[in-house]
């Protein structure tokens, strides 16, 4: 058995070897044994009396305003072995316990967690940054609440938290700013899940240890996030000494992608109406391209977060597993939808697009990361303000764009398909055509954020690509020949790419040419890719689920050349062009 003596504040702590032990601030004016900051220079002396201990303060300051388990306190006070104290002085709080095994104790319960207990209800546990955060945004805690060392019957009132500095002092805050875990919203890196930014300095680590469940933002049932104090060499301990390999962002408190701080991702946004075909897209695209990559280039397509892009990837099984059209029907992605989750933004629970990450390598080289979104169609219309649905937003951050436009919506190409006697069952679907529009918007949204003049396009390459070819190929005049595969010796075929574009631009021109004015005006670097998801027709399902492949014949064509237009742009180092 020895007893412990542990700065609540900073989670730092030391036996009590020798005695008399003093306690306080130290400094000039006292050599003090343990030393807490803030504390007068000799705040308390302990002795020792047989297994117990024997507190004592005669600085009469303290004695005045000293509380100890929140209780008053006399100028002695005998501490019975087996049990912990929390003593409240002015400035600070020291932490006594009486442990059977010190050494273990203080390796495996440092830094401290806390329980906060006000009316009926207990609340945490939380480190000592959650603690400074769940106090300030619930003050009335401040008054009334009780705090507990967790798993011990120590406690003090909350309104004597150390990390609980006035506001209105620029010096304090500024000072505290370091422990109180405020994050300033600025940053090199910005958190794929809510778009807040931050520096490296402010990421919260992911508790391991099962005690530790429970967090201020993401509830009862998730880990911990805490800020670090300390590491193993090179990864941050929990409050059981538990290595944490998963960071989270400071302001949502959502799992970062692994290796975010090395390499936190290139966004490619996906964007298009509602049915354009673009969760569809997505899971196809992540589908084929493992294989279609290790086939015909030394590049590797990897999942880069199997944990993150859990809900792509089942709905990805699902489709491809299924044995009909009526079991492949997925549902239309709904703001809220599997491919969304609320994300603590701005003090509420915001509907966000997850973001799924996905990694393109090759030995030697800085394997390239994709961020991808599968976004609810409507999130990009006028009428879905970003303000308030702020979910679309990653468009201002991308490295690049993908258009997925819908011919079937537009009724000019409707009509010129029924013109030539093309009949596919999604032809004439009671759906606006909402394709202009949105490209507008786009334009609109990126140019706010960016602060680009009324003429100016954006400087990210956009991938226009136009789907569903497998429903209007026969639009492409007598004699067109198909477009052309764009991979040929490990290398993408930039001459293919660019007639594949130039014969699609050509027939938009022709049939909607607003279209592929406003996506010029939008991106000036843009290229067309005729491409089908499916490869077959799709087919109207029984069940009432509209249409959707039939999973045995799906055959995608050419999905993957947007995607490799891209990378040759933002990676020529990866992939080479011939
Ligand atoms: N013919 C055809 N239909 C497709 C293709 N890709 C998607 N669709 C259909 O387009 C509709 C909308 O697809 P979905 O991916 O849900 O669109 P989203 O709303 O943009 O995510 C569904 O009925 C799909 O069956 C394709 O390559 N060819
Ligand atoms: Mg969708």
């Amino acid at each position: 058995m020895g007893w412990l003596a542990i700065d609540v504040f900073l989670g730092q702590g030391l036996k009590i070897e020798r005695f008399p032990f003093l306690v306080g601030g130290g400094g000039q004016e006292a050599a003090v044994d343990f030393c807490i900051k803030g504390l007068p220079p000799l705040a308390c002396t302990l002795l020792k009396s047989g297994e117990n201990l024997l507190l004592q303060v005669d600085n009469p300051e303290v004695h005045a305003q000293a509380e100890i388990n929140c209780s008053p306190l006399s100028s002695e006070v005998l501490l019975k072995k087996n049990s912990s104290f929390c003593l409240q002085a002015p400035g600070g709080l020291l932490f006594l316990i009486n442990a059977s095994k010190p050494d273990e104790w203080l390796r495996k319960s440092l830094p401290l967690t806390f329980a906060l207990k006000e009316g009926g209800g207990s609340h945490g546990p939380f480190n000592h940054i959650e603690l400074t955060r769940q106090l300030q945004v619930n003050p009335h805690w401040t008054i009334e609440g009780m705090v507990y060392i967790s798993g011990t019957d120590a406690c003090f009132h909350a309104s004597k938290w150390p990390g609980l500095v006035h506001e209105d002092d620029p010096i304090e805050s500024l000072k505290s700013s370091h422990t109180s875990g405020k994050v300033r919203g600025v940053g090199e890196f910005t958190c794929p899940h809510c778009g807040e930014s931050f520096e490296s300095a402010d990421t919260l680590s992911v508790a391991v240890h099962e005690e530790l469940r429970g967090d201020s933002i993401l509830g009862p049932d998730q880990m911990l996030r805490f800020k670090a104090t300390k590491t193993d060499g090179y990864r941050p301990l929990d409050a059981y000494g538990y290595p944490c390999p998963d960071l989270a962002c400071p302001h949502c408190h959502q799992k970062l992608p692994p290796n975010f701080l090395q390499n936190p991702g290139q966004i490619v946004s996906l964007v298009g109406g509602q049915r354009a075909g673009k969760s569809y897209f997505l899971a196809v695209l992540t589908d084929v391209m493992p294989t279609l990559l290790a086939k015909k280039t030394d590049l590797r397509w990897e999942n880069h977060d199997p944990e993150g892009n859990t809900n792509l990837e089942n709905y990805k099984e699902r489709i491809l597993s299924a044995k009909d059209a009526n079991q492949a029907a997925i549902e239309k992605t709904l703001i809220g939808g599997v491919t969304y989750k609320e994300i603590h933004k701005g003090g509420r629970e915001i509907p966000m697009p997850i973001p799924f990450n996905y990694r393109v390598s090759r030995d030697g080289c800085e394997p390239f990361v994709a961020t991808f979104y599968d976004n609810a169609g409507e999130h990009f219309t006028p009428q879905e303000s970003v303000e308030k649905n702020p979910g679309s937003l990653h468009v201002t951050r991308a490295s690049a764009l993908m258009f997925l436009f819908d011919p079937l919506q537009s009724p000019k190409f409707s009509r010129r398909m029924t013109s030539l006697g093309v009949n596919d069952p999604q032809l004439n679907q009671p759906l606006p055509d909402l394709q202009e529009i949105i490209l507008a918007e786009m334009k609109n949204r990126i140019g706010r954020v960016k602060n680009l003049g009324i003429n100016e396009g954006i400087d990210v390459p956009l991938a226009f690509i136009v789907g569903k070819y497998d429903a209007w190929c026969s639009l492409y005049a007598e004699g067109t020949p198909p477009p052309r595969e764009v991979l040929r010796n490990g290398a993408l075929d930039i001459e293919a790419v660019h007639d594949n574009s130039h014969v699609a631009r050509h027939l938009l021109l022709d049939i909607c040419p607003a279209v592929v004015r406003n996506a010029e005006a939008l991106a000036p670097k843009i290229m067309y890719f005729p491409t089908s998801t499916f490869g077959h027709n799709a087919v109207e399902t029984s069940n009432g689920k509209g249409f959707a492949p039939d999973p045995p014949r799906i055959k995608p064509m050419l999905i993957e050349a947007p995607f490799l237009w891209i990378l040759s742009l933002l990676r020529p180092d990866l992939i080479q062009t011939c």
